[in-house]
């Protein structure tokens, strides 16, 4: 009989690597938010896989940064490192041909981890022209660690993701499942309001708003044909809260319609959602504003 394996696996990379689209492929199911802009995720989120034969809890991590500035900044590379305490298994997931100072950073981090099994893992190969220079740059990153595995991927396209799952599956302990087997998740709704709003935000927002924006749920009722969220978006100053609710309120309608759209398709449940846009300076940069907001 084959023995039943469970354990822990850390998604880790520079951000933007596609991290977060690997989570929700693998587990088949949207969970975690993403973007086309850096530094989407802010947050270690659990996605939970199950077979016959293992249970695999994967961790999203958000993207390593490299000298962080601010204290938000500073508990996302926490997050990071955080996660590689307890895990069995690291994805180390680099983009195709473009390995630059921010992935040495990650490999600088992944030299001081003893005893775990490293997977080095090659997004977003749907973008190779030429699909031999990828053997070129393979030989150069695996020269400087020792991987366990080494695969190919494209996250988006879902190529070799069923591969990866078996790979990941052999390499866990001999463990009881930690959650039970119907559990997708260590999160609950109220995260995935405020971060599905989130990602509305940062999708329509240009590229420097979204870093100085956060979402917090005062309210979530669940009664029995629909959910009531109240979310608070909080901006650092006046300019941002009148770009995030636009002319005439249009912006802030549309973040809302599609946020409550996403939210509908999770939780399987018409959703009304109200949004409120608040102000709190320099939020991003405070311990104590950050612990308020969820980053604890
Ligand atoms: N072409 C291509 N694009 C991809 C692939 N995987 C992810 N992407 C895109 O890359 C962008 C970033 O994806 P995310 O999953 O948010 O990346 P991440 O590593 O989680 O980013 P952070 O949370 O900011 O660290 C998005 O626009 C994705 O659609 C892939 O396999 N191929
Ligand atoms: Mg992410």
């Amino acid at each position: 009989m084959t023995e039943y394996r469970a354990g822990h696996v850390s998604i880790i990379g520079k951000p933007n690597v596609g991290k977060s689209t690997l989570l929700n492929q693998l587990i088949d199911q949207k969970i975690s938010i993403v973007s086309r802009k850096p530094q989407t995720t802010r947050f270690n989120i659990n996605g939970i896989k199950n077979s016959t034969h293992y249970q695999i809890i994967y961790v999203d991590t958000p993207g390593l940064q490299l000298n962080p500035k601010y204290s938000l900044n500073r508990y996302m590379n926490k997050e990071v490192t955080n996660s590689l305490v307890y895990v069995d298994v690291i994805l180390f997931v680099v983009e195709a041909l473009n390995w630059n100072k921010f992935d040495e950073n990650v490999l600088k981090i992944l030299n001081n981890v003893k005893d775990k099994k490293i997977f080095l893992v090659i997004n977003k190969i749907d973008k190779l022209k030429n699909k031999d220079d990828l053997l070129e740059n393979i030989n150069d990153i695996s020269n400087q660690i020792g991987f366990e595995e080494i695969i190919p991927i494209s996250a988006l396209r879902r190529k070799n993701i069923e591969k990866l799952e078996s790979l990941v599956g052999k390499n866990l302990p001999a463990s009881e499942p930690f959650y039970p087997r119907e559990q997708i998740t260590d999160r609950n709704e109220r995260f995935f309001a405020a971060e599905f709003v989130r990602e509305k935000l940062i999708e329509r927002l240009n590229k420097e708003v979204p870093h100085q924006l956060s979402v917090t749920i005062d309210d979530f009722k669940d009664s029995k044909n629909i959910i009531h969220i109240n979310a608070c978006i909080w901006v650092e100053k006046q300019g941002q809260k009148n770009i995030v609710i636009g002319k005439d309120g249009k912006v802030l309608k549309e973040i809302g319609i599609n946020a409550r759209k996403e939210l509908e398709n999770l939780y399987d449940k018409k959703v009304n959602l109200k949004t409120w846009v608040k102000i709190k300076s320099k939020w991003f940069d405070s311990k104590t504003i950050l612990k308020e907001f969820g980053y604890s």
